[in-house]
């Protein structure tokens, strides 16, 4: 057996099991003749006591050396102990150095705070070292595999569509060009017009994929390149799909629950409860005037209106019905009262987290659309031929993973719940 052993599942195995573990020297103590070293991988701790005279030489001396972040390989037997934390120690019979440490660049043995998120991203290798930096990301895989399952359990399939792209879905000029052979191509900014497509085939489909905006923003919630969550459904529509995300949403928050150290990391997070509150964009402005925050019908409401609104009617919420004009293209308006939209946002703890919308399918209606804001239909000639062949009625959401995963940790910047973010002055590491 060439597999080593987690230190938790090393914490709870009988006294006297034979163990093979490896991982990272995360502190290092000599008390007379012992070593006490408290060794780290991915899952927690489990201290390895060397007592001179116990162990063999080779295991005494290999110890002698050892430094914080070396990387070491460990047989030996657990033993039960009432003074070692986990409540074993495991007793060396092998110690073998597989690499050395030097010195690291930023502290993670001490309180995250005390490090600037600037320094933590430089290092952000370094970084993940940390136990509160690990959490996050095991909290990111929990909740991508929420989703996966809740949607999987909908009918729904995953799909994956291509990034580098010939034209704007979401219109607007926030878009990176990209020199493709003899053309200048863009990445995708959403999967929007494929899901779309994809819908007069294989139905349901979603889709977990990166999305680029050009934006030139640095707000504390705003990235050059995020993880969109995609969806679309046919013969659905916003009312449908507003309660799918209702449901994943809930499931992403019951399962980063079980995350170990999410909810030692922050208290506060809890299930939310259905059916989240909605308001229409009519009556939220409405209610925004009431507080002296005036928004001109057919304007965006701003970050602090969505933040009175939660004060208001509570997180998470749906802002549903926005002007027809407010959104993109393929937007279906309201039947009988075209200047607002089968549309809807949702908002929690005052962010902006989704938007979707019931879709046009008519090929007509689509065309107009794009002519009333400006776009010429010839560009999206390839798109609008789907229209043609039999294309069902259908509505669809994009979810900013990493805002969620922000607003479920109440991380206060985007780029903690982010490997590797890219923003307007990062782009390494
Ligand atoms: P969408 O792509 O659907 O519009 P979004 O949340 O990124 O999603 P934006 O219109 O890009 O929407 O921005 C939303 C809000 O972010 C704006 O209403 C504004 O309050 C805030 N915002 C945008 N740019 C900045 C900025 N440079 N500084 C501070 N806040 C900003
Ligand atoms: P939208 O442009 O609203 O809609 O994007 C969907 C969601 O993606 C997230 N998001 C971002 N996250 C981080 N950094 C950014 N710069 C950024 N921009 C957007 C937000 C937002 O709610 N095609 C439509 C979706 C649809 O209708 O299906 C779309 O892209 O959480």
């Amino acid at each position: 057996n060439a597999m080593k052993s987690w230190t938790v599942e090393a914490a709870s195995m009988p006294d006297g099991s034979q163990v093979e573990l490896a991982g990272w020297v995360w502190d290092v103590r000599e008390v007379g003749k012992i070593r006490f070293i408290i060794l780290k991988d991915r899952e927690g701790v489990i201290q390895l006591t060397v007592k001179k005279g116990d162990v063999p030489q080779s295991v005494w001396e290999a110890a002698a050396g050892l430094v914080k972040e070396d990387v070491i390989l460990v047989k030996g037997v657990v033993k039960a102990s009432r003074i070692a934390k986990s409540g074993v120690e495991v007793i060396p019979s092998e110690l073998r150095i597989l690499n050395k440490s030097k010195p690291l660049p930023i502290d993670i043995w001490g309180n995250v705070a005390q490090t600037e998120l600037d320094a933590r991203l430089r290092y952000r290798i370094v970084d993940l070292k940390r136990p509160e930096s690990l959490v996050i990301f095991k909290a990111s895989s929990a909740a991508a595999r929420a989703i996966r399952e809740s949607l999987y359990d909908r009918g729904f399939i995953e799909v994956f569509t291509p990034k580098i792209i010939s034209t704007s879905t979401e219109g607007g000029a926030d878009l990176f060009p990209v020199q493709y052979f003899d053309v200048v191509a863009y990445l995708a900014q959403s999967p929007q017009l494929y899901k779309e497509e994809l819908t007069a085939s294989l139905e349901r489909v979603f889709e977990i994929g990166p999305a680029y905006r050009a934006e030139k923003h640095s707000t504390t919630y705003h990235l050059n390149e995020f993880i969109s969550v995609d969806l679309e459904a046919a013969f659905m529509n916003y009312r449908d799909v507003m309660s799918i995300l209702e449901d994943v949403i809930i499931n992403v928050y019951s399962r980063i629950l079980q995350v170990p150290g999410v909810v030692d990391m922050n208290k506060e997070i809890s299930v939310p409860k259905k059916p989240f509150a909605v308001v229409s964009y009519d009556d939220a402005l409405e209610m925004l005037g009431k507080k002296g925050i005036n928004v001109r019908w057919g304007d965006d409401i701003p970050k602090e209106g969505l933040e009175a609104l939660t004060g208001e009617v509570g997180s998470p919420f749906f802002l549903v019905n926005f002007p027809t004009s407010l959104r993109a293209f393929y937007t279906m308006p309201v039947e009988g009262d075209p200047s607002r939209s089968e549309s809807f946002d949702l908002v929690i703890d005052g962010v902006e987290i989704v938007s979707g919308a019931t879709r046009i399918h008519d090929r007509k209606l689509l065309e107009n659309a794009l002519i009333s804001r400006g776009l010429n239909p010839a560009n999206f000639e390839s798109h609008l031929a789907a229209y043609e062949w039999g294309m069902p009625p259908h509505a669809g959401w994009g979810l900013g993973f990493y805002r969620l995963l922000m607003v479920m940790l109440r991380r206060s910047n985007i780029r903690e719940v982010v490997l590797f973010p890219r923003d307007r002055n990062r782009l390494t590491p």
